[in-house]
C-alpha cells in the first residue's frame, strides 16, 4: 500500500503539472478526492484492514501524500487565475506609439449627394427650412392640388408610374412623383405661413430616356409665402443660387413658361459657366444654360393650402438638382448617375 501511495503521489503531482486549464483542474481533483470514487479516497478506505502498528506508518505516509496533493492543487488554482488576468490584459493591450495603418479604402458622398448638402447649407442660411416627402405621392398632391386637374393638357407633359393595386379606380391614385412641388400643398397645410422652405429629392417620369432624360432623378423645390412678397424677391433668391454655384460674374436671365402653378411663370436660365456667354458647345452657341421653373404661386394653390390669396402671395422654384450636377462635373449623359458603375462613381 506504501508503494500504491507514492506511485499515486508521483503520477498525481505530474499530471497536475501539465494542467493548462481550470476544467481539467477540476477533473484531475475529483479523479484523485473524490468523495465517491476518487483513487486516495480508495486507498484510504483499505487503512482500517491494516494491523494497527503498520496501520499508524502507512497513515502518516498518506497523510502526507493528500497533503501534497492538495497543495499541488492549490499552487495549480492560484497560477491558472493570475495567467488567465495576465492573458487578457495582454489581449487587450493598445500600442498607442504604432503609426497609423495606410487608410482602407472609404466609401464617399454621390455627386447628387454633393450638390445637394451645398444647396442645403446654402438656402438653411437665409432661413429655408429644408423639408422631404413621400416619393409615392397621391395623384391629389401630384396633380390636383398644384392646379393641374384631371382632364388637363399639363399631364401629358409628367407621365409617370402608377402603382398596381393601389387606387387605380379612385379619385386619387398613387403615383410615383413627378416632381417635388409635391410639397408645395403639403407644406402650406402642415406649416401654414410665412413659409420658406426647400425640398431636395428624387422624381419619376415615364420618359424614353436619352443623355438629358431619365426615369428617375434629382430635383430642389423652393417656395416663399409671406405678406408682401414680390417677383424682385424670387429673382433675388435665384440670382444669389446662381452665384454661388457658378461664380459671382453669372447672371440670371428669365423667360415665360407656362406652369399650371404659377402665374406667371419663368424658365430660368444663367450664363453659360463655361464659356461665359460667349456661346458654346454645351450651351448650344447661345451663352446661356436653363437650370430652373419659376413663378409667383397661383392663387388656386394657395387657397388649396388653406392660405387666403388676397392676404399671402409668394413664390415657388424648381431646379432640376441632377441638371446641376451635370453642368458642375461636366457630365455629359444623366443616365450615368443612376447607373450604379463603379468606374463612375470612382471620379467623384
Ligand atoms: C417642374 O417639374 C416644375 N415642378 C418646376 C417648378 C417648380 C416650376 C416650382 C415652377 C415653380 P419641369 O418639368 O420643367 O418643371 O422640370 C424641372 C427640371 O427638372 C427641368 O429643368 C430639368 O432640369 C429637370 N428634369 C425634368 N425631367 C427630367 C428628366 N426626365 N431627367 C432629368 N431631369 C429632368
Amino acid at each position: 500500500m506504501q508503494d500504491k501511495l507514492l506511485q499515486l503521489k508521483t503520477n498525481a503531482l505530474a499530471a497536475i503539472k501539465l494542467v493548462k486549464d481550470k476544467a481539467r483542474l477540476e477533473e484531475i481533483e475529483n479523479k484523485l478526492l473524490g468523495r465517491k470514487s476518487g483513487e486516495l479516497t480508495e486507498l484510504l478506505k483499505g487503512l482500517k484492514e491494516l494491523a494497527a502498528d503498520t496501520r499508524k506508518v502507512v497513515g502518516q505516509i498518506a497523510n502526507e501524500v493528500k497533503t501534497e496533493i492538495e497543495s499541488a492543487l492549490q499552487e495549480k488554482q492560484q497560477e491558472l487565475s493570475t495567467s488567465s488576468w495576465a492573458d487578457a490584459l495582454e489581449k487587450e493591450r493598445v500600442d498607442i506609439t504604432q503609426p497609423a495603418l495606410p487608410a482602407a479604402e472609404y466609401g464617399h458622398y454621390h455627386p447628387n449627394t454633393i450638390v445637394q448638402r451645398d444647396l442645403e447649407d446654402l438656402f438653411t442660411a437665409m432661413g429655408f427650412m429644408v423639408l422631404d416627402g413621400p416619393e409615392l405621392e397621391s395623384d391629389y398632391y401630384n396633380f390636383t392640388a398644384v392646379n393641374i386637374p384631371a382632364t388637363h393638357p399639363a399631364r401629358d407633359m409628367q407621365d409617370t408610374f402608377y402603382i398596381k393595386g393601389h387606387g387605380q379606380n379612385s379619385d386619387s391614385p398613387w403615383v410615383m412623383r413627378t416632381h417635388t412641388s409635391t410639397m408645395q400643398v403639403r407644406s402650406l397645410q402642415k406649416y401654414g405661413t410665412p413659409l420658406k422652405m426647400i425640398v431636395p429629392g428624387k422624381c419619376y417620369r415615364n420618359e424614353a430616356t436619352d443623355p438629358r432624360h431619365e426615369h428617375t432623378f434629382y430635383q430642389l423645390e423652393g417656395m416663399v409665402i409671406d405678406k408682401g412678397i414680390t417677383f424682385s424677391h424670387l429673382k433675388g433668391v435665384l440670382e444669389a443660387v446662381a452665384k454661388h454655384l457658378y461664380g459671382e460674374e453669372t447672371e440670371v436671365r428669365l423667360m415665360p413658361k407656362f406652369y399650371p402653378f404659377v402665374e406667371p411663370g419663368v424658365r430660368g436660365e444663367v450664363t453659360c459657366f463655361l464659356c461665359k456667354g460667349k456661346g458654346c458647345r454645351l450651351c448650344k452657341n447661345s451663352g446661356w444654360l436653363e437650370i430652373f421653373g419659376a413663378g409667383m404661386t397661383h392663387p388656386n394653390v394657395l387657397k388649396e393650402g388653406g392660405i387666403d390669396p388676397n392676404v399671402y402671395q409668394g413664390f415657388a422654384f424648381g431646379f432640376g438638382l441632377t441638371r446641376l450636377v451635370m453642368l458642375k462635373y461636366g457630365i455629359s449623359d444623366v443616365r450615368l448617375l443612376e447607373s450604379g458603375d463603379l468606374r463612375f462613381l470612382e471620379q467623384f
